[in-house]
């Protein structure tokens, strides 16, 4: 094993394997309720002020008031004050300062947890899942070798180590593997998604001839897998407040592997594009990146994009957002997107076409809407038109006076300005959605993997890491729908986290013949509330009840209604005392919806006519992009195709909306498939954490880190490791420890287990329940062993003070 290079000492900590190290070892939570009350301990208490800078206080405990109360004296003597016992968290003492593996922790709390985090981050251990906002030099090749083929334990916590886990346990177990990224908003989970699939395609590479020293070589097709990210990135991702390359998708890739580990292909999937973006943006915020790459193109390109000589300032949908970033060169940008395409095998046409669907869009939005003399008119659009390879004459006909519908009938239907525009900014959200699925596809096309998310259908003998980028969990003054499918779909993943745990815990209390009564079932804590957002019947879930107003035309209240009338008996869910939406209990905390726009959101934002005339565009790739569409249906069209159109708008209706299931439909179906998909395989938890809002280096807010501690599931494990048996030591490493305790009694047996047994039998006060002795370790039921640490100090000063006063006798 070679040394750990110096730099990788300095930077590399406890990294994102906190979250799933903690719940390996469980500790216990202790406050000085459950460990015992101790004078001159020292504590944390929670601040009282939630706007102070530092969530938690340490003091000293004074005196003991009464049975619940204890005084306490603030640590820099400034005050005393009263506390509640279950308030006050026991500090770990100073050895376990900076603590890689938080699972070695004694007491294992909220404030312990921060305040190792905190610690780390400041010595510049990132690596405690924290993002550094800088470049560290930690990802080399030289690093990668150190990471390869470690067990867990022997290097300090990395994102290597996680991907390097992975990939020993897929071969090795013959089992396809998961990586699941989570973390807020410019936690990090992008740069390590990369970082991951970086590392897989430098170790893979080698696969074959035997993980040679040489890790900079790769294949066409490891190369293609590398540039699919930055490709993504132009399309999926933009400037927000809180990160500068925000990805405004989800999206889980997996890297097929043969049994030599070389790499096979790759498949991407992706989650809820957010398309408002593309015609509306908060202040400090950017569209798409590519609509600024574009715009800072070379000038043969913007000509033949017809966008030439134009600027962010030129067009609606950018022209009131951010034009630039600090540090970002669009124009080099743009260079690296089309190099990436280029590696893709992207040809030079194709890439044309998929920039051309931004260039239609950007004029769609500057489409000109007013009222002339009560008649909706339109100005502007040509070029659009003309770009989309469609009729202006049409296109103005459908958009303005669409026909519907009425009975057997067909008859025009006019629309208002703000309904045109409204129509006009749907059409470029649906382009830009379909142009960017279908770039997808593209780029599936080319690393060309496991061809299909349901089927799963990797090759005999291939294997695959599957790696997920998703928004974390999300609270915020006001929620809307895209807050609930995100929560949504982070509850259904820490409900799979919360499943795995149980059975990697129930698996080692059978192996060790632990008995555990059925409060430590946990499995199903989560479910009352995802059968609130998911459930069909029985109640109907807040997801169908969407589903069915939509299809009846409903209203907003209406919905409210009906969800509240439906689930008002689920203990998770709340009614909103103003009546605008309702509240979610959520594994991570409440969360308050308002369910205003729901249902005008929820249905088919397409003009349908429009629709189709674009299916039957001069230009192939806009054709393709609504070939589902390409029905002819207008009033002129033969009786039989007529029929045909109605039997299947009646199909529609009568499957619950047919093609016009909402975005939550959709987003229940796909994370069903992503769901059955990551329970076969081995997961691996990465959480990553924000250290500041300002996307500032070395500036760590302890307040931010514990909001997100909470939200992302590490303090939910905390809590379901107190239920069973959290503390768990090996016999020998047990009495070696503890042997103090009652040195005379075992110092003759040789029988580990037996002397275990007798030692903790004489521990004066210590309940059977509190303990179980299994088959090669003792358990210990939260807060049991904080007391025997108690005593064993304790023990040790008394030790300390005999000695001393026989030192002091010989002198
Ligand atoms: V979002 O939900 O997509 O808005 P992410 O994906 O969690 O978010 P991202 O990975 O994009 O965040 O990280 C945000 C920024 O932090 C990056 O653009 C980098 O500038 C910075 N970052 C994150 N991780 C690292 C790192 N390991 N090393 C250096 C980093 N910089
Ligand atoms: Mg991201």
């Amino acid at each position: 094993t070679p040394p750990p290079p110096e730099q990788d000492k300095l930077n590399a900590g406890m990294y994102h394997s906190h979250g799933i190290e903690v719940y390996h070892k469980p500790r216990s939570y202790e406050t000085i309720n459950d460990a015992g009350f101790n004078l001159q301990k020292l504590a944390w208490i929670e601040h009282e002020k939630e706007s102070s800078p530092q969530p938690f206080t340490r003091v000293r405990v004074v005196s003991e008031v009464n049975e619940d109360i204890v005084l306490v004296e603030h640590e820099d003597g400034s005050k005393e004050e009263q506390v509640a016992k279950n308030k006050v968290y026991m500090m770990n003492p100073p050895k376990f300062d900076h603590v890689e593996d938080m699972a070695e922790l004694l007491y294992m709390h909220e404030p312990a947890v921060v305040h190792n985090l905190t610690q780390r981050y400041q010595k510049n251990d990132i690596y405690a899942t924290v993002n550094p906002y800088r470049y560290l030099p930690i990802y080399s090749t030289e690093i990668i070798r150190h990471y390869r083929k470690k067990r867990r334990g022997e290097a300090p916590p990395h994102i290597y180590a996680i991907a390097d886990h992975a990939f020993y346990d897929m071969l090795h177990d013959k089992e396809n593997q998961s990586i699941l990224i989570t973390g807020e908003s410019g936690a990090g989970k992008t740069e390590n998604t990369k970082i991951v699939i970086q590392y897989l395609a430098s170790i893979a590479a080698n696969g074959s001839n035997g993980f040679g020293p040489d890790y900079t070589q790769k294949t066409k097709l490891e190369e293609q897998i590398l540039q699919a990210n930055p490709i993504l990135e132009s399309f999926g991702n933009a400037q927000t407040i809180r990160n500068n390359n925000s990805s405004r998708f989800g999206k889980f890739i997996r890297i097929a592997f043969n049994r030599n580990g070389d790499i096979r292909g790759a498949f991407i999937d992706w989650y809820l594009l957010e398309t408002s973006r593309v015609h509306t943006q908060t202040l400090e915020e950017r569209n798409y990146h590519i609509f600024y790459q574009l715009l800072n193109a070379d000038p043969e390109m913007k000509a033949m994009l017809k966008i030439d000589q134009k600027c962010p300032s030129d067009f609606t949908y950018t022209k009131n957002s951010n034009h630039t970033i600090q540090g970002v060169d669009d124009a080099a940008e743009y260079n690296k997107l089309v190099q990436s395409m280029n590696i893709m095998s992207i040809s030079v046409q194709e890439q044309i076409e998929f920039f051309r669907i931004i260039a239609a869009v950007l004029y769609l939005g500057n489409t000109i809407v007013n009222n002339n003399y009560s008649r909706v008119e339109i100005s502007g659009y040509e070029s659009a038109c003309d770009i989309l390879g469609v009729s202006p004459v049409l296109f103005k006909k459908h958009l303005l006076e669409p026909q519907i519908r009425a009975g057997n009938e067909w008859v025009s239907q006019s629309k208002s300005p703000s309904q045109v525009k409204d129509n006009l900014d749907a059409l470029s959200k649906v382009l830009y959605e379909r142009n960017f699925g279908q770039l997808v596809s593209r780029v599936n096309a080319a690393i060309d993997g496991p061809k299909s998310m349901e089927g799963m259908s990797v090759s005999e003998g291939e294997r695959f890491i599957g790696v997920l980028d998703i928004a974390g969990f999300e609270i915020f003054k006001i929620n809307s729908f895209e807050q609930l499918c995100i929560n949504y779909t982070n509850e259904k993943l820490q409900d799979f986290f919360n499943q795995n745990m149980f059975v990697l815990e129930e698996k080692e209390y059978k192996r060790e013949n632990i008995f555990c009564d059925e409060s430590f079932d946990y499995r199903n804590d989560l479910q009352p509330t995802i059968n609130l957002i998911e459930s069909i019947k029985n109640p109907i879930g807040i997801l169908s009840c969407l589903e069915d107003e939509c299809v009846t035309q409903g209203t907003d209240e209406r919905l409210l209604s009906k969800i509240t009338e439906q689930n008002i008996s689920n203990s998770r869910f709340k009614q909103d005392k103003y009546n605008e939406g309702f509240s979610v209990k959520h594994y991570a905390g409440e969360v308050k919806y308002s369910t205003a726009g729901w249902i005008e959101r929820g249905k088919d934002p397409l003009n349908e006519h429009v629709a189709r005339l674009f299916a039957e565009s001069t230009n192939a790739h806009v054709a393709t992009l609504f070939k589902d569409y390409a029905t002819p249906a207008t009033p002129t069209a033969s009786l039989a195709i007529r029929q045909a159109d109605i039997r299947k708008s009646l199909y529609r209706t009568r499957k619950g909306g047919g093609s016009f299931h909402t975005v939550g439909y959709k987003h229940k179906q796909q994370l069903s498939v992503l769901m059955s998909t990551l329970r076969n395989t081995h997961p691996h938890f990465v959480r990553c954490i924000l250290p500041n809002d300002r996307k500032r280096p070395g500036e760590i807010q302890p307040q931010l880190v514990l909001h997100q501690l909470r939200c992302n599931g590490v303090l939910e494990g905390i809590r379901i490791c107190r239920v069973g048996f959290p503390n768990r030591l090996q016999f020998e490493q047990f009495r070696e420890q503890y042997k103090l305790l009652a040195p005379d009694l075992i110092a003759n047996i040789r029988d580990h287990r037996k002397a275990c047994q007798m030692l903790l039998q004489s521990v004066p006060g210590l309940q059977a329940h509190q303990f179980q002795i299994g088959r090669t370790k003792v358990f210990f039921k939260a807060g049991i062993l904080g007391d025997l640490e108690e005593q064993r100090d304790l023990r040790l000063s008394e030790i300390a003070t005999k000695i001393q006063a026989a030192c002091l006798r010989l002198i």
